[in-house]
């Protein structure tokens, strides 16, 4: 085969809004529509790779700068991705979407150091580089994948399974957005133990999932302590997970574990931060796992060496990719912390990545968090369907996904339509929508 073929010819961004239901977490309740970044890199040879990613302004434009640098680099050199002169293009700290993201630190909406779209730790100009990143990564390996006709997982070593399991990734939710305009479904709400329960017997049914993850750190610890408990008697003995988001004290985490020691498969996240989740640690024999004091390499040596941490969440959008993610697992591995992997709200491309990179995966010991099940509208055709709570891992070649392009250019549509009020995701703002004076609460 003819190596310049394998050059970047061309990189298409597509901004897009897809609809999100009113789910509820400590920063707020999401919007009803929030951003995604649909990345297309296209090789001489006519092969068209896909990447998918966080869509807010300041990913955008860090994007729009890596895209500038990618023509005429083969999509075999992911490893570029990191050099210094990619990274200098989309700002290296010092462009205005770097000083924004940094900011973003000290957003008085977002509380203390956290990230208002994310809920992934304290927010810096790297991170979102890494995410953006990660997109350019996988749509490097899917269009390399597509022209040798081999799969993604293949281009990682290959598969160690052929189907990965994922959770129910369940939510206290409003049955609909305030206001009229917003997207409707048919879940209805859940606010409390009864309506968790109903709404994890609904995934159960209609997907299979085995493992249930409730989001916490809504409202009171004991409300969500009690919503556990009814999932542990409907379910008994299946996998349990409460994750408030760093919303808790170390005595409020201390508590919580005491109370449901003998139902929980990990607590995830409970305090904020390494130091807090170290001491909540030493006083638990509840696991806890983190994908908000663990998202860098740089925070892995002191979260292990205090043992903060049992188990770690990867996320290719938050490490840098697939290989990057792969490196991360076997961090784990080396020092016997467990992994499963974490989401946000995503799309068909995410999960077909998620999907591959999980496949290669031996130490992934959990069921993986998917966001996937929410969405009600998607950019690749046909849409993944779980099954006994597993996806089949795509031997097609590159991502296995086809990119559905009337839904894409429908949703690029209603980005190019908003009035700019949705397309940076801010749970705590529509929160506020409906109560002026709400503000994220600790506890
Ligand atoms: O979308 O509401 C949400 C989640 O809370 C998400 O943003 C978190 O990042 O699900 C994530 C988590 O596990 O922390
Ligand atoms: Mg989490």
């Amino acid at each position: 085969m003819d190596a310049k073929l394998l050059l970047v010819d061309e990189v298409r961004l597509t901004p897009i809004l897809i609809s999100d239901p009113p789910l509820l977490n400590v920063q707020g309740v999401h919007q009803p529509f929030t951003p995604r970044l649909v990345v297309e890199v296209v090789t001489r040879g006519g092969v068209v790779g896909l990447g998918e990613t966080y869509g807010d302004g300041v990913y955008l434009e860090t994007a729009r700068s890596l895209a500038e640098t990618l023509p005429g680099r083969a999509v075999t050199h992911v490893n570029s991705l990191f050099e210094p002169a990619a990274q200098d293009a989309m700002g290296a700290g010092s462009g205005p979407g770097a000083a924004r993201a940094a900011a973003g630190a000290s957003d008085p909406a977002a509380g203390a150091g956290v990230d208002a779209s994310g809920l992934r730790g304290v927010r810096t100009a790297a991170k979102l580089r890494l995410s953006v990143v990660s997109a350019f990564e996988t749509a490097c390996l899917d269009a390399l994948g597509k022209t040798l006709g081999l799969p993604v997982h293949a281009l990682l070593g290959g598969k160690v399974r052929d189907s990965v399991e994922y959770s129910a990734y369940l939510f206290h939710r409003w049955a609909a957005h305030p206001g009229a305009d917003g997207p409707a479904d048919d879940w209805g709400a859940a606010l409390d133990p009864a309506g968790v329960v109903a709404q994890a017997r609904r995934f159960a049914r209609t997907y299979g999932f085995r493992s249930f993850k409730l989001k916490g750190g809504v409202f009171e610890p004991e409300r969500e302590i009690a919503a556990i408990r009814a999932l542990a008697e409907a379910f008994p003995g299946h996998p349990l997970r409460l994750d408030p988001n760093g919303a808790w004290s170390v005595e409020t985490s201390l508590a919580v574990a005491r109370a449901l020691e003998d139902v929980l498969e990990y607590l995830e996240d409970p305090a904020s931060g390494t130091a807090a989740m170290a001491e909540v640690a030493a006083g638990t024999g509840v696991p806890l796992a983190t994908n908000m004091c663990v998202t860098t390499f740089e925070e892995i040596p002191e979260a292990f060496a205090r043992g903060a941490v049992r188990i770690v969440l990867c996320d290719h959008h938050y490490w840098g990719g697939l290989h990057r993610t792969r490196e991360l697992a076997a961090l784990c591995r080396t020092y016997g912390v467990g992994l499963s992997m974490h989401s946000n709200t995503h799309l068909g491309i995410s999960l077909a990545a998620m999907t591959q990179v999980a496949a290669t995966l031996p130490g992934l010991t959990h069921a993986s968090d998917t966001h996937y099940p929410w969405q009600t509208e998607d950019v690749v055709t046909p849409r993944p369907v779980f099954r006994g709570g597993r996806l089949p891992v795509s031997d097609a070649p590159g991502l296995g996904v086809e990119l559905d392009r009337p839904a894409l250019a429908a949703l690029h549509r209603r980005w190019l339509d908003d009035d700019g009020r949705m397309r940076d995701r801010d749970d705590t703002a529509a929160m506020r929508a409906a109560d002026p004076a709400w503000r994220p609460r600790r506890w």
